[in-house]
């Protein structure tokens, strides 16, 4: 395979894998990645949302994939931080009938350490718009409370970034999923549930810049329904064999990714490209 290591560049976000090492290595392949080495295209960029482990057969060949590409290529690789990675970098948040090999354990915190797992990126999306990236989304409550509003979403990912190590606790702030109450409108990035913190908190609300997450979905894929409710439906589009949704929310949108794997992978999913194709 050729490619130029100048020109244009590709971006690929990569929803949830949940230790479904399979289908991350076939994702890459489709895009462009070497079947044999793993090595990935010199124009391709990956951006990969969080929650790499857990539910699906093999989470420590995931982690192990995903140390080659960070201490390899650096600047290849972009991985963010999810609530199942952070299980490993602060006590664990919740109970989890599986959990990491210490060696598997000790990668995820030393990526954490060396700065190569953050909170947040950005990326040019459709119209060149900035989109910011998070595991969960950042709800409006986080960003107006913790942030102090930024209308940009190049500041929004340095303030969540800057968070990181001293500021623990506070990226690792749970919403309802975690403490069983009502929606958190102020939920954290690793934890706000789309359908009822991330989306609701944001509608009239004139979000700054579009987003994308993975973590939870509006639209539950297998049982063929919405989990948001009617008004959040409506501005919402499905793309069911990609497994992406998208909100829009006045000017700006809300773009989910995640495939929804469970034990069993998805049967059908794909990585966002922000540009389509090459
Ligand atoms: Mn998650």
């Amino acid at each position: 395979m050729t490619a130029p290591s100048t020109g244009a560049h590709r971006v690929a976000v990569i929803g949830d894998v949940g230790g479904h090492l399979a289908e991350l290595r076939r994702e890459l392949v489709r895009l462009g990645a070497d079947e044999a080495t793993g090595e990935l295209p010199p124009d391709l960029t990956v951006v990969q949302v969080g929650d790499l482990v857990h539910r699906g057969p093999d989470s420590a060949g995931v982690v192990a994939l995903v140390d080659r590409h960070l201490r390899g290529g650096p600047g290849r690789w972009i991985q963010l931080v999810g609530n199942h990675e952070a299980q490993y970098l602060a006590a664990p948040a919740f109970s989890w009938p599986e959990r990491l090999d210490d060696g598997t354990a000790d990668l995820v915190r030393g990526w954490w350490a060396d700065g190569l797992m953050q909170v947040a990126v950005v990326v040019a999306g459709p119209g060149d718009r900035d989109v910011l990236i998070t595991h969960a989304g950042l709800t409006a409550g986080y960003w107006r409370q913790i942030l102090g509003a930024p209308d940009d979403a190049v500041r929004a990912a340095d303030a969540l970034n800057h968070l990181i190590g001293d500021h623990d606790p506070v990226l690792f702030r749970p919403g309802q999923m975690l403490t069983g109450r009502g929606p958190e409108l102020a939920a954290g990035p690793l934890w706000a549930a789309a359908a009822t913190e991330l989306v609701p908190g944001w509608l009239g609300a004139g979000m700054p810049f579009d987003q994308l997450h993975g973590h939870t979905s509006l639209y539950a894929w297998n049982e063929r329904r919405y989990a948001a409710r009617e008004e959040i439906a409506r501005r919402t589009t499905l793309d069911e064999s990609a497994r992406h949704e998208s909100t829009k929310l006045g000017g700006a949108r809300i773009i989910g990714i995640d495939p929804g794997h469970g034990r069993v992978a998805s049967p059908s999913w794909r990585a966002w490209e922000p540009t389509g194709s090459r």
